[in-house]
């Protein structure tokens, strides 16, 4: 039988104190981690911990900005001498900026490529080096459908999505040696607050067009919730996947497999 069990593991999900960082840190408690989550402020890691405590989960939390590279080596030292070496790290913190490309700053730009890409290199050269000694982890880069799609208004996320996924691929390349896996998870459409002005009811009570073309998009003709996320997360952080490297787990109710609804 392979072995689903995080029992004894210490999991760090960066960006959790809700949404899709949230589920999965709970699914790894469930699992038997030990969960440990930063946010980008305190007002969020207080929020999260009284949300894990609410599940009965005892969660170690942390400000620390995945784009501040002494911020995140400092906490993940902390992490070391409070909790102990990391074996899985998910990096789930993340932004978009809808804006049509002609229309968006090259500031804005960049802050998207520098949370959603560099915070990941950022993150992940911090935990490697005690991974690699301890001689094995696991690092999950949530990516996106807009790893592999474009679509009008997300250029800066696309490109930086598409950069993880290959992020992804690189980290597995030049690690997999230490017995370090690094796969990636691409969520389809997550009902979170990120989508929730995709979601919004219009005036007359009627679903958003961009909901509607959603569902026509998605083979399981719903969005998903953070919980569908949950059992891909837990077997790429355990040992179940051990000869799984590189690879971007699509979970996105076959949108990618679809080439959607044929005219009546
Ligand atoms: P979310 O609800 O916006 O959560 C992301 C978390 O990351 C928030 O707590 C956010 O804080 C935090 N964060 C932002 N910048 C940060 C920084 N510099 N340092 C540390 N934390 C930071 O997003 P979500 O929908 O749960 O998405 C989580 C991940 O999944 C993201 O990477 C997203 O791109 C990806 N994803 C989402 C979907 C979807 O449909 N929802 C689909 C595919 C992929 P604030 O609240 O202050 O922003
Ligand atoms: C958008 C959405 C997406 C999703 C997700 C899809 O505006 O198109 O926010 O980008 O959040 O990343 O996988």
């Amino acid at each position: 039988m392979a072995n689903f069990s995080l029992e004894g593991k210490i999991a760090l999900v960066t960006g959790a104190s809700y949404g899709i960082g949230f589920a999965m840190a709970q699914g790894f408690a469930q699992a038997g981690a030990t969960v440990v989550f930063n946010d980008i402020n305190q007002e969020l890691v207080d929020k999260g911990i009284a949300a894990y405590a609410e599940k009965g989960i005892k969660a170690y939390g942390y400000v620390c900005d995945v784009t501040n590279e002494e911020q995140v080596n400092a906490t993940v030292a902390q992490i070391e001498k409070e909790v102990g070496v990391i074996d899985i790290l998910v990096n789930n913190a993340g932004i978009i900026k809808r804006i049509p490309m002609i229309e968006m700053t090259a500031a804005e730009f960049r802050q998207v490529i520098d949370i959603d890409l560099n915070g990941p290199f950022i993150v992940s050269k911090a935990v490697l080096p005690s991974m690699t000694k301890k001689g094995h982890g696991k690092i999950i880069n949530i990516c996106s459908m807009m790893s592999e799609l474009g679509r009008e208004t997300v250029s800066a996320y696309a490109a930086a999505k598409g950069g993880l996924k290959m992020l992804t691929r690189n980290i597995a390349s030049e690690y997999g040696e230490y017995n370090i896996q690094c796969n990636g998870i691409g969520p389809g459409y997550i009902a979170t607050p990120q989508t929730a002005p995709l979601r919004e009811l219009q005036a007359d009570g009627s679903r958003h067009p961009f909901d509607q073309f959603i569902i026509a998009k998605t083979p399981a003709a719903r969005w998903g919730n953070p919980e569908d996320l949950v059992g891909p997360a837990v077997f790429l952080a355990s040992d179940a996947s051990n000869f799984v490297n590189g690879h971007v787990l699509y979970v996105d109710g076959g949108i990618l497999a679809y080439i959607g609804k044929q005219p009546k």
